[in-house]
């Protein structure tokens, strides 16, 4: 599964960038340089790439091991329709048309607003549950399994289904594997008219387990409402949730109670009873930037980071400021472990209070910067994904939303860019040689670039939705002494990097990265 390693002479790209330059000079011996280059902020802000089509609303985003990205959501014209379609779009091909596939979808379940994890063994993509018409009538649930092979890009119905129909479901992959689902609803309130019957709005509250075979067991004794059900802030609705360092789940609900689900057996549900970040929203997007430490951001332009390292209650602090209230806004852990936030208004799904400005916390500082501005405003349905090149991709809006985004734009993070505000892509390390086999936790393993290595990362692949992505998770690598080859440790166990798929970056002295290999992390075969 893993992408094929291009081993690059090192002489090849010194004799190649000595080209590069001397073209450069002569460029620009006869032309004055582009105005543009002058006084370029990207190497301090970041900077975006231009807006471009998508064949579909990418209001789900994941990316698969062999560095493209699974995508569902619309149809073509960008109204619900993910019964019809779905997509795929390779990122080394560009922006262009020619990169993005749109793909039919034959199971015959509507994967709108569906669950997703990618499987550890196999590097496919687990869609759980979705939409469904009932009398004409959309945004009803189903209880259907499916799974995406990014190898022959096909979308199969599973024949074990869930026992429970979820809709806004979240899937959480565990440290051997299995994925839990929690939350979602399960059926829709409709009044009814002479010649559509009512139906009664119901959650689903009860967690369900899917084993690597494909069986589920239900967590009946793990039944509540409060912590992914009906009640509180409508907690069913994409529950934020991940595994914690000991192996448990931790839920961080809309309306700011935390919860303990141990998920063997028939299940238990503990609530920590002193943990109460204030200001949550169903709206706002919450991400683990680190082992056992998650940033969530919070109603009145407030985030908090939650720290589930301890055994006793996880502790709350305030960060600095955000510019910004963002509902319906995305963050996502950038390639050096600062959390990007864009898109999102203080208005909820509206253009009224939305920003084009995106913005930076750093966990080392505690504070917030000003990033680069896009073009167009994400709302409600898009999604942002780290990608192995360093960069982030932030599509979709709309289905429904006061704009119909049949787009993406691309952020470039500051690490790309030369830092002499010549607004240029700096020069690439290049990973000459990494794992092609699985590692395992706590282990030894090298890897070789063509530069000095001045530092490692290692970020899970994300699987992004509804402006909340629970796989993405960031790990600093120490290095015991620099080189062009390193020996480094994976992260210590599987409860604080499940079993999958992770890029690795490397880092020059200039601070840029490598374009990231896509390593597995598991159990040996
Ligand atoms: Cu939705």
């Amino acid at each position: 599964m893993s992408p094929q390693l291009i081993n690059f002479n090192p002489l090849i790209k010194l004799i190649r960038n000595f080209l590069f330059v001397l073209f450069l000079g002569l460029l620009f011996s006869s032309n004055p340089p582009p105005a543009l280059a002058i006084g370029s902020s990207a190497h301090l802000t970041g900077a975006f790439g231009p807006l471009h089509n998508w064949p579909i609303i990418p209001i789900a985003m994941m990316l698969m091991p062999d560095g493209k990205i699974f995508a569902y959501g619309s149809n073509p014209n960008g109204t619900q329709g993910a019964k019809m379609y779905y997509a795929t779009w390779d990122p080394s091909l560009g922006t262009g048309g020619s990169a993005f596939t749109l793909l039919q979808n034959t199971t015959n379940t509507d994967i709108f607003c569906a669950g997703h994890s990618i499987i550890p063994a196999t590097g496919q993509a687990l869609v759980v549950g979705g939409d469904a018409l009932v009398n004409g009538i959309r945004n009803y649930a189903n209880s259907d399994v499916n799974i995406f092979d990014p190898v022959t890009s096909t979308l199969i119905r599973q024949s074990q289904q869930m026992a429970y129909k979820r809709w806004y479901a979240t899937s959480v992959t565990s440290p051997t594997g299995e994925h839990i689902v929690l939350g979602g609803r399960n059926d829709k309130f409709f009044a009814g008219t002479p010649t559509k019957p009512a139906t009664t709005a119901s959650y689903s509250p009860i967690p369900e387990v899917r084993a690597a075979n494909g069986s589920w067991r239900s967590l009946t004794n793990a039944s509540d409402d409060y912590a992914y059900g009906a009640l509180g802030a409508s907690s069913w609705y994409y529950p934020r949730a991940w595994i914690d360092p000991r192996g448990k789940i931790f839920i961080l609900s809309h309306f700011d109670a935390a919860y303990k689900l141990d998920y063997s057996g028939m299940g238990t549900i503990t609530q920590y009873q002193t943990t109460r970040p204030k200001g949550g929203r169903f709206e706002l997007p919450s991400v683990m930037f680190a082992p056992g430490k998650i940033l969530s951001l919070r109603r009145n332009k407030t985030a908090v980071v939650v720290d589930i390292n301890g055994n006793g209650d996880p502790t709350v602090t305030l960060t600095g400021a955000p510019s910004a209230e963002r509902l319906y806004g995305s963050a996502t852990i950038l390639a050096d472990g600062r959390v990007w936030v864009n898109g999102g208004s203080s208005g909820g799904n509206s253009l009224t209070g939305a920003t084009l400005t995106s913005e930076i916390w750093n966990p080392a500082t505690n504070t917030w910067t000003l990033a680069a501005s896009a073009s167009t405003y994400r709302l409600y349905h898009s999604a942002s994904i780290l990608l192995p090149d360093g960069s982030v991709m932030t599509g979709g809006g709309g289905a429904p939303g006061p704009l119909t985004q049949l787009n993406g734009e691309i952020y470039y993070p500051s690490y790309l860019y030369k830092k002499d505000g010549s607004g240029q892509f700096d020069y690439r390390p290049e990973i000459v040689a990494a794992p092609e086999s699985i590692i395992g936790w706590n282990e030894s393993f090298s890897v070789q670039s063509d530069e000095i290595i001045n530092r490692v990362t290692l970020l899970r692949v994300g699987a992004a939705t509804h402006n909340i992505d629970v796989e993405a998770r960031f790990f600093n690598l120490t290095i015991p002494s620099k080189g062009t080859i390193v020996t480094l440790k994976s992260p210590a166990n599987a409860n604080i990097a499940p079993p999958g798929y992770y890029m690795l970056f490397v880092w020059n002295s200039d601070g840029v990265p490598s374009i990231a290999k896509i390593i597995q992390i598991g159990n040996h075969l």
